[in-house]
């Protein structure tokens, strides 16, 4: 009985704090958008808070919104719904600023969140907090890929079910990268989302160039219920196996030039020998993403597709050192995903005549998930 569940602990807030949370598949854009969300409400002359989440530390999203001058907090080594304690502890300790909105991003391969995580939290903070609509934003290339299925798909259908999943789940469906459509295009895709999940609001955002931001942020801000799609019928077995097909990889690198080197053109290799390597063996990437920092410098490279095109933000010229920070989520075995890495990173410094040292270096398969809280029916507040 969910009465009888414990809280992990109190928490204290002095004034109702509004919780964001915003899920979706890996690479759909959820941090470019959180970000988006987050300047919005500061222009609003509110004070925002956020959580980051991953499976494992040495978050290129932590870095990137560490950009934006806001509390962050990192839950690593798990994702929100199976590390639900994590997850309070980190809201505690952005709580310390006193934010009006907290903004969470769940681990993009996760999913069964409502019941994991929303409801947990409306449960036990409902006082405190105000839960937002949990919305799940999907990136239009994957709706062609595993709703439409007119791109074919190196997937296995165990992370399709995962992609469908999270739709079912959602309060709000985002569509974004709305910029890299027509208008036709556009309502082709809203047309399928909505025949799968006819009940729900369907937005269009451009999370990178602000379309639709304001529409959506006046949704999360006001009365609609969050939470109200508790998956009834999930399998773990094969949610658990969607998840462990993907090999997750992240690694800390310093580069040394002699005396200097290109940062960019580093970059620019490190993403082609990745991308070939990973093409080289059939498989698909869910997100790839890389951060390059020197100084105050900054160059970020992600590839949410292994055969679409890589994007990169931010430059940096020839600098004497620089730290990488790779984080890469592949349907590869983490083995083989180490491999390819180490051997990217050192073709790509060798190629600027750089020195590459591994400062740290982590792969593996994301665990079975076992959340701690799971509800069964919706709270209501
Ligand atoms: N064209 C386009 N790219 C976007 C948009 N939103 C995010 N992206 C890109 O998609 C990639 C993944 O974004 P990110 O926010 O890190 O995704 P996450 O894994 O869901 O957090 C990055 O290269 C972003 O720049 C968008 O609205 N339009
Ligand atoms: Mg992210």
């Amino acid at each position: 009985m969910a009465e009888q569940l414990q809280k992990p602990k109190e928490l204290q807030s002095q004034k109702p704090v509004r919780v964001i949370f915003t899920g979706g598949f890996l690479g759909a854009g959820k941090t470019t958008a959180l970000g988006a969300i987050a300047k919005k409400l500061i222009q609003q002359g509110l004070t925002v808070g956020l959580v980051t989440n991953d499976q494992a530390a040495n978050l290129v999203d932590t870095a990137i919104v560490k950009e934006l001058g806001v509390p962050v907090a990192e839950v690593a080594g798990g994702c929100f719904c199976c590390k639900f304690s994590d997850l309070v502890d980190a809201t505690e300790q952005v709580l310390a600023n006193k934010p009006d909105v907290l903004l969470g991003e769940p681990v993009g391969s996760c999913t069964d969140l409502a019941a994991t995580v929303v409801n947990p939290m409306k449960l036990f903070y409902g006082e405190i907090f105000r839960i937002a609509p949990f919305s799940v934003l999907v990136d239009p290339l994957r709706v062609r890929e595993l709703v439409l299925k007119e791109l074919p798909t190196r997937f296995p259908e165990e992370v399709a079910y995962i992609f469908k999943k999270q739709l079912e789940e959602a309060d709000i469906i985002v569509l974004n990268k709305l910029d890299t459509l027509t208008q036709e295009e556009a309502d082709r895709m809203i047309g399928a989302l909505k025949e799968l999940q006819p009940n729900k609001p369907i937005l269009k955002v451009s999370a990178l160039r602000g379309d639709g931001i304001e529409d959506w942020l006046q949704m999360l801000m006001g009365d609609a219920p969050s939470g109200s799609y508790i998956l009834r019928d999930i399998d773990y077995d094969t949610y658990a196996k969607g998840e462990a097909v993907l090999g997750w990889l992240n690694a800390t690198i310093r580069l040394v030039g002699s005396p200097k080197f290109d940062a960019n053109r580093f970059a620019k290799e490190l993403m082609s020998e990745l991308r070939s390597s990973i093409n080289a063996r059939n498989a698909e990437v869910a997100h790839l993403k890389f951060l390059l920092t020197s100084g105050t410098q900054m160059l970020r490279g992600h590839l949410t597709k292994a055969d679409a095109e890589p994007n990169f933000v931010g430059e940096i010229g020839e600098v004497s050192e620089a730290t990488l920070v790779l984080n890469a989520r592949v349907a590869l075995s983490p083995e083989t995903l180490g491999g390819i890495a180490t051997q990217a990173v050192l073709k790509a410094a060798k190629s600027v005549n750089a020195e590459a040292e591994i400062l740290s270096i982590q792969s593996f398969s994301p665990p079975y998930p076992r959340p701690p809280y799971r509800l069964s029916e919706p709270v209501k507040v």
